[in-house]
């Protein structure tokens, strides 16, 4: 059977992780720092030190194997692009996410597109936050893939089991 539907993001530190997950949850978070790998319904929380310090770099690995989808994001007001070819190592589909359109520049928003295509990310969606902007368009890029196999899987044991 396939995985469950799960979504993790991950990301510099500060690029918006926590705070994106409360609104894709409709939940209001607080937006405290995250300290550990979070596991929450269909989300999986990661801190911004986990792809800012290598030493992280298998924890993200390994959790990305019980992931159907990882969320990249980079804040485009900062300069700190994602690994080159991180995406390679990454055990689920990758979709980039460029955070806090809001308050970016078109060329801040350009480089940081340019930074997550030279980590192999192949489509990306900006997206703000605060203001809701691109929001239903990550969230139309993610549905792609739900797992409709494990879908079908539950389907057919709740039809056997009536
Ligand atoms: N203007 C604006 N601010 C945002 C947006 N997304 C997040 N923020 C702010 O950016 C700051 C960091 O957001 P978090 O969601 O905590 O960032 P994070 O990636 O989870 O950070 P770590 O847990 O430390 O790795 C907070 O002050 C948020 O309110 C956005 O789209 N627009
Ligand atoms: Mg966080």
């Amino acid at each position: 059977m396939s995985r469950p539907w799960r979504v993790m993001v991950i990301g510099s530190v500060d690029s918006g992780k926590t705070t994106l997950l409360g609104v894709l949850s409709d939940k209001a978070v607080r937006t405290v720092k995250t300290e550990s790998i979070d596991f929450c319904g269909d989300f999986v929380d990661t801190p911004g030190e986990f792809l800012d310090i290598p030493l992280h770099y298998n924890s993200l690995i390994s959790t990305s194997s019980k992931a159907s989808v990882v969320l990249l994001l980079v804040d485009p007001t900062r300069n700190c692009p994602p690994p080159p070819t991180f995406s390679s190592v990454i055990c689920a589909p990758i979709v980039g996410v460029v955070t806090k359109s809001d308050l970016a520049s078109s060329e801040q928003i350009e480089r940081a597109k340019k930074s997550l295509r030279r980590s192999g990310v192949r489509e990306s969606c900006v997206i703000s936050s605060v203001t809701g902007e691109g929001l239903e368009f990550l969230k139309s890029t993610m549905e792609r893939y739900r797992p409709t196999s494990y879908e079908d899987g539950k389907l057919k044991q709740e039809v056997s089991s009536e």
